[in-house]
Formats: structure tokens, sequence, C-alpha cells
């Protein structure tokens, strides 16, 4: 049976409560933690069990964020690999929170490794464009700061959530000078802007971006201006399932968050569409930054062998008669 803290989690990612994708990959390797944890279980077998329905639980949240779906992955992967040999409910408590904690700290770790390594790419006097809430780009921009360059940074409010208010904030109480604008303004400013950073919430293995919907349109009116586009994204933001043919599902979130649904109501033949994401093909994308080091996105096939090579097919596609089946 789910505990409430865990349906709470849950809860809270779909609600958008705990967001941003490396957010949400934390609190589902956290909601595995205290499946474990608090699990009465009397077997083994009964406590993969629990884990595997808080995992499809997880799964159901939110659907475009690839981070979550890997956070789940990387746990249950260390669980039922020590299945066959254990003996006592203790032996996978013990190897389901020793992997949630591995993966929540490798988490942190890799957002503060991109904000050093992408902090390189930031030289004195820049005029800098985000859009949405990134924790990997304010990584980068604090970072930075904190070393002493100075620059300027844009950011897009971010419609209907508006994140980049959250962002406005965080980076002006670092001491950053910020102008937030509309998102339709893009394209007004970008002439003085020198680099764009976005984050990830996937990144597909043609070097495809999924990201927060409007970084399909900055980048193509950055191409069109000659401005570079960085990416800061962790490895597990990287989708193996895309290795495989498969493509990443688009969140379509409720109408409500644009138009009052009484409003809405009232107007004839209209229907309102909200999707969450849009897709960056790689060719308007300079560089993708990662904890392990920034590669062109044309690289992403490299770092998905790299990071899941060591998957088997069966795997794979065992993880995805689960995605698909919790769909239906
Ligand atoms: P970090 C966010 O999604 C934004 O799209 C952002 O670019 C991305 O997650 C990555 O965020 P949402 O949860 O992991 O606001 O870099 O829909 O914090």
């Amino acid at each position: 049976m789910t505990s409430s803290e865990v349906q709470r989690i849950a809860d809270e990612i779909r609600n958008m409560k705990r967001r941003g994708a490396g957010e949400i990959a934390r609190s589902a390797a956290q909601a595995l933690q205290l499946t474990a944890e608090l699990s009465t279980a009397t077997s083994p077998n009964e406590l993969v069990e629990e884990l595997r329905g808080t995992s499809q639980l997880l799964l159901a949240t939110r659907p475009t964020a690839v981070s979550l779906p890997n956070a789940v992955r990387f746990v249950m992967h260390r669980v039922t690999s020590v299945l066959v040999q254990a003996r006592t409910v203790v032996d996978i408590r013990t190897v389901a929170i020793k992997a949630a904690e591995d993966f929540i700290q490798n988490s942190l770790s890799a957002i503060q490794r991109i904000g050093e390594i992408g902090a390189k790419r930031i030289t004195d006097g820049d005029k800098i464009l985000t859009h949405c809430n990134s924790s990997a780009v304010i990584a980068i921009l604090g970072t930075a700061w904190k070393q002493g360059k100075r620059f300027e940074v844009t950011v897009t409010e971010t419609r209907p959530r508006f994140q980049g208010r959250l962002t406005t904030r965080e980076l002006g109480s670092i001491g950053i000078p910020v102008t937030l604008i509309l998102d339709d303004a893009v394209r007004f400013f970008l002439n003085k802007i020198d680099k764009v950073f976005v984050g990830a919430d996937a990144v597909a293995a043609n070097g495809a971006l999924v990201n927060k919907i409007g970084t399909s349109l900055i980048a193509l009116a950055a191409h069109e201006a000659r401005v570079r586009v960085f990416v800061a994204a962790e490895t597990y933001k990287f989708s193996p399932e895309t290795l495989i043919g498969e493509l990443i599902e688009i969140e379509e979130r409720d109408a409500s968050e644009i138009i009052d649904p009484d409003e809405l109501s009232q107007i004839p033949n209209a229907t309102v569409r909200n999707p969450a994401f849009d897709i960056t093909p790689a060719e308007y994308i300079d560089l993708i930054i990662t904890e392990k080091g920034i590669v062109p996105p044309q690289a992403a096939i490299f770092i998905l062998e790299q990071e899941f090579g060591l998957l088997t097919p069966e795997e794979l596609s065992d993880y995805h008669t689960v995605r698909i089946s919790e769909q239906d």
C-alpha cells in the first residue's frame, strides 16, 4: 500500500509544487527511499513489488522529463539485480535506500560540476538570455558570478506558469543584474544578446532537446541572429528510449493554466492547447554542458551509450512495457 508521504510526493510532482527536471528526479528517488524505509513487507519479493508500485505511481505523474524515469530506473536496476541472492527484506531495503541516496547525491554533484564547467563559457560583459527556471543554468550563472565575472541576464517570464519570475528572483538575490521580459519580446532583444543558456527536460539520441515550451522559437531566433545556444543537462536527462526509436511524450497541461474555464465556456467553437514542452532540433544547439564535459548535440548518442550501455535491450523493453501499460 502506498504511504501518504509517498502519495504526497507524487501529487506534488503532478501539480508542479515540486518542479524542474532535476528536482522531480530527486523527488522520485526520495519516494522510492521512503517506500523502502516505511515498508512492512515480510519478504524480499513483497518489498520489490511495493517499490514497483511506487515506480508506477511516479511514472504516471508527468511524462516528459526523462530524468524521472531515469531516477526510477537507477534505483530499480540496483534492486532487481540483487533480488536473486537477497535473503531478507533488509537486504533489499538497504540496497534501495543506498541507491536512492546515491542518485540524489550524484544529481546534486552533477549540477555543481555543470556550474563549474559551464562558468568557463561566460566572459566579462556577456549579455545572456535564459528561459524558464533551470537549476543547472542557475548553477552556471551563479558560479561565474562568484568567480568575479560580471555580466547581465535577460529572463523570459515563461507563460503560463511564470517560472521566469523564479529565475529573476534567484539571480537577483545572488547580485546578478537581471531583466524580466515577455516571452514574445525575445527577438526584440536578441540583437543585444551574446549567449542563450537553457536547461533540459530530455535530450534525444539525435541531439534534439526537449525543454519548456518556447525554447525552440528562442533557438530558432538565436540561430538567425547568430547567437550561440548552450544547453545545461545532467547525463540523466538523456533519454535511453530514443536509442531504440521511441518518441518523447510531450506533456499537455490543463487549459485553465491559460484561460479561466468560465470565460472559455462562453466562447463558441474555441479550444485551448497547452503543451508544456517543445522540441529543438540539434542544428539550433551549439553545445550541451554535462557533468562529464561539454559535447556537441550530435554526440548525444555517445553519452547514452556511456550511461546506459550496460542495460540489456530486455531491460529497456521491460521498462517500456511498464510505461506503456501505465498510460493505457
Ligand atoms: P533543471 C523545467 O520544467 C524547465 O523546462 C527547465 O528548463 C527544466 O525543467 C530543467 O530544469 P518544469 O518542471 O533540472 O518547470 O535544470 O515544467 O532545474
